[in-house]
Protein backbone atom coordinates (compact mmCIF):
# COMPACT_ATOMS: atom_id res chain seq x y z
CA UNK A 1 0.00 0.00 0.00
CA UNK A 2 1.51 3.71 -1.30
CA UNK A 3 2.57 4.89 2.60
CA UNK A 4 1.26 8.68 1.32
CA UNK A 5 -2.26 7.39 0.29
CA UNK A 6 -5.01 8.52 2.14
CA UNK A 7 -5.90 5.82 4.49
CA UNK A 8 -9.48 4.99 6.20
CA UNK A 9 -10.17 5.05 9.28
CA UNK A 10 -7.76 3.28 11.78
CA UNK A 11 -10.50 2.17 14.21
CA UNK A 12 -14.00 0.67 14.07
CA UNK A 13 -16.03 1.77 17.17
CA UNK A 14 -19.94 0.73 17.47
CA UNK A 15 -22.39 1.27 20.26
CA UNK A 16 -25.16 -1.51 21.58
CA UNK A 17 -27.16 -0.18 24.51
CA UNK A 18 -25.08 1.48 26.64
CA UNK A 19 -21.63 -0.73 25.51
CA UNK A 20 -19.34 0.84 23.41
CA UNK A 21 -16.91 -0.73 21.61
CA UNK A 22 -13.53 0.44 19.66
CA UNK A 23 -11.42 -2.04 17.40
CA UNK A 24 -7.75 -1.43 16.05
CA UNK A 25 -8.39 -2.15 12.47
CA UNK A 26 -4.87 -1.49 11.20
CA UNK A 27 -3.17 -4.31 10.94
CA UNK A 28 -0.59 -3.85 7.86
CA UNK A 29 1.02 -1.77 10.76
CA UNK A 30 -0.06 -4.58 13.57
CA UNK A 31 -1.86 -2.09 14.74
CA UNK A 32 1.24 0.22 16.03
CA UNK A 33 -0.11 2.83 18.30
CA UNK A 34 0.49 5.97 16.29
CA UNK A 35 -0.06 9.31 16.52
CA UNK A 36 -2.95 9.19 14.06
CA UNK A 37 -4.24 5.88 15.91
CA UNK A 38 -3.91 7.09 19.00
CA UNK A 39 -6.09 10.47 17.98
CA UNK A 40 -9.30 7.99 16.70
CA UNK A 41 -9.30 5.99 20.08
CA UNK A 42 -9.45 9.51 22.14
CA UNK A 43 -11.80 10.82 19.41
CA UNK A 44 -13.93 7.56 19.98
CA UNK A 45 -13.98 7.44 23.31
CA UNK A 46 -15.27 11.12 23.71
CA UNK A 47 -18.09 10.65 21.44
CA UNK A 48 -18.95 7.31 23.65
CA UNK A 49 -18.70 9.65 26.94
CA UNK A 50 -20.89 12.37 25.38
CA UNK A 51 -23.49 9.36 24.54
CA UNK A 52 -23.26 8.31 28.55
CA UNK A 53 -21.99 4.72 27.45
CA UNK A 54 -21.68 2.69 30.58
CA UNK A 55 -18.59 0.01 29.69
CA UNK A 56 -16.20 0.15 26.29
CA UNK A 57 -14.59 -2.64 25.06
CA UNK A 58 -11.29 -1.91 23.69
CA UNK A 59 -10.25 -4.80 21.26
CA UNK A 60 -8.66 -5.68 18.01
CA UNK A 61 -10.55 -7.83 14.71
CA UNK A 62 -10.86 -12.10 16.27
CA UNK A 63 -8.19 -13.92 15.12
CA UNK A 64 -5.18 -11.73 15.17
CA UNK A 65 -1.83 -12.61 16.12
CA UNK A 66 -0.92 -9.26 17.43
CA UNK A 67 -2.87 -7.00 19.65
CA UNK A 68 -0.82 -3.71 19.27
CA UNK A 69 2.77 -3.69 18.44
CA UNK A 70 3.09 -0.82 20.91
CA UNK A 71 4.27 2.73 20.05
CA UNK A 72 5.15 3.55 16.55
CA UNK A 73 9.07 3.71 16.63
CA UNK A 74 8.76 5.63 13.73
CA UNK A 75 7.21 8.42 16.03
CA UNK A 76 9.82 8.49 18.48
CA UNK A 77 12.23 11.02 18.93
CA UNK A 78 15.47 10.66 17.62
CA UNK A 79 18.23 11.13 20.90
CA UNK A 80 17.97 14.45 22.45
CA UNK A 81 14.39 14.44 23.43
CA UNK A 82 12.47 12.83 25.66
CA UNK A 83 10.22 9.81 23.91
CA UNK A 84 7.60 9.46 26.59
CA UNK A 85 6.97 13.32 27.84
CA UNK A 86 3.12 14.22 28.87
CA UNK A 87 2.74 15.27 25.43
CA UNK A 88 3.79 12.05 23.36
CA UNK A 89 0.22 10.60 22.44
CA UNK A 90 0.47 7.19 24.10
CA UNK A 91 0.38 9.21 27.58
CA UNK A 92 -2.50 10.79 26.28
CA UNK A 93 -4.32 7.29 25.53
CA UNK A 94 -3.07 6.04 29.14
CA UNK A 95 -4.66 9.25 30.76
CA UNK A 96 -7.82 9.21 28.95
CA UNK A 97 -8.41 5.51 29.35
CA UNK A 98 -7.78 5.83 32.86
CA UNK A 99 -9.55 9.17 33.29
CA UNK A 100 -12.70 7.48 30.83
CA UNK A 101 -15.47 7.68 33.21
CA UNK A 102 -17.13 3.84 33.46
CA UNK A 103 -14.88 0.82 32.90
CA UNK A 104 -12.73 -0.03 29.84
CA UNK A 105 -12.28 -3.70 29.39
CA UNK A 106 -9.51 -4.97 27.15
CA UNK A 107 -10.58 -7.91 25.18
CA UNK A 108 -6.84 -9.84 24.21
CA UNK A 109 -6.31 -12.29 21.32
CA UNK A 110 -2.34 -11.99 19.73
CA UNK A 111 0.73 -10.30 21.22
CA UNK A 112 0.63 -7.22 23.14
CA UNK A 113 3.98 -5.13 22.60
CA UNK A 114 5.33 -2.20 24.53
CA UNK A 115 3.59 0.68 25.11
CA UNK A 116 0.46 -1.24 24.14
CA UNK A 117 0.80 -3.12 27.01
CA UNK A 118 0.59 0.08 29.62
CA UNK A 119 -2.56 0.45 27.29
CA UNK A 120 -4.07 -2.71 28.42
CA UNK A 121 -2.88 -2.31 32.28
CA UNK A 122 -4.33 1.07 32.18
CA UNK A 123 -7.37 -0.81 31.21
CA UNK A 124 -9.92 -1.60 34.23
CA UNK A 125 -10.45 -5.24 33.22
CA UNK A 126 -8.20 -7.38 31.10
CA UNK A 127 -9.84 -10.61 29.10
CA UNK A 128 -7.64 -12.84 26.88
CA UNK A 129 -7.27 -15.09 24.82
CA UNK A 130 -4.57 -18.50 25.49
CA UNK A 131 -2.59 -17.59 22.30
CA UNK A 132 -2.29 -13.24 23.91
CA UNK A 133 1.16 -12.38 25.15
CA UNK A 134 2.35 -9.38 27.07
CA UNK A 135 5.99 -8.15 26.00
CA UNK A 136 7.09 -4.86 28.08
CA UNK A 137 9.79 -3.85 25.77
CA UNK A 138 11.93 -0.95 26.39
CA UNK A 139 15.03 -2.31 27.07
CA UNK A 140 14.51 -3.87 23.58
CA UNK A 141 14.91 -0.61 22.29
CA UNK A 142 16.92 1.24 24.78
CA UNK A 143 13.87 3.65 25.80
CA UNK A 144 14.18 4.81 29.37
CA UNK A 145 10.54 4.16 30.38
CA UNK A 146 8.41 7.35 32.27
CA UNK A 147 7.60 7.59 35.49
CA UNK A 148 3.76 7.41 35.47
CA UNK A 149 4.45 4.53 32.93
CA UNK A 150 6.39 2.09 35.42
CA UNK A 151 3.75 3.04 38.06
CA UNK A 152 0.51 1.53 35.72
CA UNK A 153 3.29 -1.41 35.37
CA UNK A 154 3.58 -1.44 39.19
CA UNK A 155 -0.21 -1.28 39.73
CA UNK A 156 -0.44 -4.20 37.45
CA UNK A 157 2.19 -7.36 39.44
CA UNK A 158 4.11 -7.93 41.73
CA UNK A 159 7.50 -5.91 41.66
CA UNK A 160 9.58 -8.90 40.75
CA UNK A 161 7.51 -9.87 37.68
CA UNK A 162 7.77 -6.43 36.64
CA UNK A 163 11.57 -7.30 36.88
CA UNK A 164 11.29 -10.14 34.84
CA UNK A 165 9.25 -8.75 32.02
CA UNK A 166 11.43 -5.15 31.87
CA UNK A 167 14.57 -6.60 32.04
CA UNK A 168 14.14 -9.62 29.40
CA UNK A 169 11.42 -7.47 28.10
CA UNK A 170 10.09 -11.19 26.66
CA UNK A 171 6.62 -12.09 26.29
CA UNK A 172 4.70 -13.44 29.49
CA UNK A 173 1.70 -15.74 28.24
CA UNK A 174 -1.79 -15.38 29.30
CA UNK A 175 -1.62 -18.48 31.06
CA UNK A 176 0.82 -17.48 33.25
CA UNK A 177 -0.42 -13.50 33.75
CA UNK A 178 -4.18 -15.06 34.72
CA UNK A 179 -2.47 -17.23 37.11
CA UNK A 180 -0.38 -14.35 38.74
CA UNK A 181 -3.43 -12.16 38.44
CA UNK A 182 -2.69 -9.64 36.06
CA UNK A 183 -5.41 -10.28 33.88
CA UNK A 184 -9.20 -10.97 35.21
CA UNK A 185 -10.02 -14.01 32.99
CA UNK A 186 -8.18 -16.53 30.70
CA UNK A 187 -10.86 -17.39 27.81
CA UNK A 188 -11.02 -19.70 24.89
CA UNK A 189 -10.98 -17.53 21.51
CA UNK A 190 -14.48 -19.10 20.35
CA UNK A 191 -16.06 -18.00 23.76
CA UNK A 192 -14.19 -14.55 25.05
CA UNK A 193 -16.32 -12.43 22.96
CA UNK A 194 -19.78 -13.22 24.26
CA UNK A 195 -17.62 -13.70 28.13
CA UNK A 196 -16.59 -10.00 27.65
CA UNK A 197 -20.34 -9.06 26.79
CA UNK A 198 -21.10 -10.97 29.53
CA UNK A 199 -19.48 -9.13 32.08
CA UNK A 200 -20.24 -5.80 30.43
CA UNK A 201 -24.00 -6.25 30.45
CA UNK A 202 -23.55 -7.40 34.18
CA UNK A 203 -21.66 -3.86 34.83
CA UNK A 204 -24.39 -2.06 32.35
CA UNK A 205 -27.32 -2.95 35.05
CA UNK A 206 -25.25 -1.75 38.21
CA UNK A 207 -25.48 2.17 39.12
CA UNK A 208 -22.70 4.05 36.84
CA UNK A 209 -22.44 7.30 39.33
CA UNK A 210 -21.22 4.79 41.58
CA UNK A 211 -19.05 2.87 39.01
CA UNK A 212 -17.18 5.90 38.05
CA UNK A 213 -16.55 7.45 41.46
CA UNK A 214 -14.91 3.74 42.42
CA UNK A 215 -13.32 4.09 39.64
CA UNK A 216 -12.22 7.32 39.82
CA UNK A 217 -10.75 6.76 43.76
CA UNK A 218 -9.02 3.66 42.67
CA UNK A 219 -6.99 5.77 40.18
CA UNK A 220 -6.22 8.32 42.93
CA UNK A 221 -5.16 5.94 45.53
CA UNK A 222 -3.14 3.64 42.79
CA UNK A 223 -1.64 7.07 41.85
CA UNK A 224 -0.73 7.83 45.20
CA UNK A 225 2.69 7.17 45.65
CA UNK A 226 5.10 9.95 47.17
CA UNK A 227 8.16 10.93 45.37
CA UNK A 228 9.96 14.17 45.99
CA UNK A 229 10.48 16.84 43.46
CA UNK A 230 14.21 15.95 43.97
CA UNK A 231 13.97 12.35 43.60
CA UNK A 232 11.57 13.23 40.93
CA UNK A 233 14.36 15.07 38.77
CA UNK A 234 16.79 12.66 39.41
CA UNK A 235 14.85 9.78 37.47
CA UNK A 236 14.56 12.50 34.96
CA UNK A 237 17.93 13.31 34.88
CA UNK A 238 19.06 9.30 35.09
CA UNK A 239 16.73 8.77 31.91
CA UNK A 240 18.34 11.74 30.17
CA UNK A 241 21.25 9.80 30.29
CA UNK A 242 19.43 6.75 28.65
CA UNK A 243 17.73 8.72 25.59
CA UNK A 244 20.69 10.55 24.94
CA UNK A 245 22.76 7.63 25.04
CA UNK A 246 24.15 5.80 21.62
CA UNK A 247 22.46 2.54 22.92
CA UNK A 248 18.83 4.39 22.21
CA UNK A 249 19.87 5.71 18.72
CA UNK A 250 21.27 1.98 18.27
CA UNK A 251 17.91 0.40 19.37
CA UNK A 252 15.68 2.75 17.26
CA UNK A 253 17.90 2.16 14.19
CA UNK A 254 18.07 -1.25 14.58
CA UNK A 255 14.63 -1.61 14.65
CA UNK A 256 14.20 0.23 11.35
CA UNK A 257 16.63 -2.01 10.33
CA UNK A 258 15.22 -5.01 10.92
CA UNK A 259 18.43 -6.42 12.85
CA UNK A 260 19.27 -7.45 15.71
CA UNK A 261 20.71 -4.31 17.95
CA UNK A 262 24.06 -4.62 19.48
CA UNK A 263 24.21 -2.18 22.88
CA UNK A 264 27.31 -0.72 24.15
CA UNK A 265 26.57 0.41 27.26
CA UNK A 266 27.12 3.75 26.44
O1 LIG B 1 8.32 -3.38 7.19
P1 LIG B 1 6.91 -2.85 6.98
O2 LIG B 1 6.85 -1.47 6.43
O3 LIG B 1 6.00 -3.86 6.32
O4 LIG B 1 6.29 -2.67 8.49
C1 LIG B 1 6.31 -3.78 9.36
C2 LIG B 1 6.84 -3.30 10.69
O5 LIG B 1 7.90 -2.39 10.56
C3 LIG B 1 5.61 -2.58 11.23
N1 LIG B 1 5.68 -2.49 12.69
C4 LIG B 1 5.84 -1.35 13.37
N2 LIG B 1 5.96 -0.08 12.94
C5 LIG B 1 6.14 0.88 13.90
N3 LIG B 1 6.18 0.61 15.24
C6 LIG B 1 6.04 -0.65 15.69
N4 LIG B 1 6.04 -0.88 17.02
C7 LIG B 1 5.87 -1.69 14.73
N5 LIG B 1 5.73 -3.05 14.82
C8 LIG B 1 5.61 -3.51 13.56
O6 LIG B 1 4.50 -3.36 10.84
C9 LIG B 1 4.84 -4.10 9.65
C10 LIG B 1 4.63 -5.58 9.91
O7 LIG B 1 5.53 -5.91 10.95
P2 LIG B 1 6.28 -7.32 10.96
O8 LIG B 1 6.62 -7.71 9.56
O9 LIG B 1 7.36 -7.22 11.95
O10 LIG B 1 5.11 -8.27 11.51
P3 LIG B 1 5.28 -9.71 12.17
O11 LIG B 1 3.91 -10.27 12.23
O12 LIG B 1 6.36 -10.47 11.50
O13 LIG B 1 5.82 -9.41 13.65
C11 LIG B 1 4.96 -8.79 14.58
C12 LIG B 1 5.81 -8.26 15.77
C13 LIG B 1 4.91 -7.44 16.71
C14 LIG B 1 6.44 -9.44 16.53
C15 LIG B 1 6.92 -7.37 15.20
O14 LIG B 1 6.33 -6.41 14.30
C16 LIG B 1 7.65 -6.62 16.28
O15 LIG B 1 8.47 -7.18 17.02
N6 LIG B 1 7.28 -5.30 16.41
C17 LIG B 1 7.92 -4.46 17.44
C18 LIG B 1 7.41 -4.81 18.84
C19 LIG B 1 8.04 -3.86 19.81
O16 LIG B 1 9.24 -3.96 20.15
N7 LIG B 1 7.28 -2.87 20.24
C20 LIG B 1 7.76 -1.82 21.14
C21 LIG B 1 7.69 -0.47 20.39
S1 LIG B 1 8.40 0.82 21.34
C22 LIG B 1 7.31 1.00 22.65
O17 LIG B 1 6.21 0.50 22.63
C23 LIG B 1 7.73 1.80 23.83
C24 LIG B 1 8.45 3.04 23.47
S2 LIG B 1 8.70 0.80 24.89
O18 LIG B 1 9.56 0.02 24.01
O19 LIG B 1 9.46 1.67 25.72
O20 LIG B 1 7.76 -0.01 25.59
Amino acid sequence: MDADAPRGPLVETKIDGSIGTIVLDNQERRNALSKMLIDEIVKALAQFEGQQVRVVILRAHSGVKVWSAGHDVSELPEGGRDPLGWDDPLRYLVRAIEEFPAPVIALLEGGVWGGACEVVFACDLIIASPAATFAVTPARLGVPYNVSGMLTFMNACTLRILKEMVFTAKPLSAERAERLGIINHMVPAEKIEAFVLEIAQDIVENAPLSISVMKEQLRMLAGAHPMSPRRFERVQGLRRIVYDSDDYEEGIQAFKQKRKPRFSGH
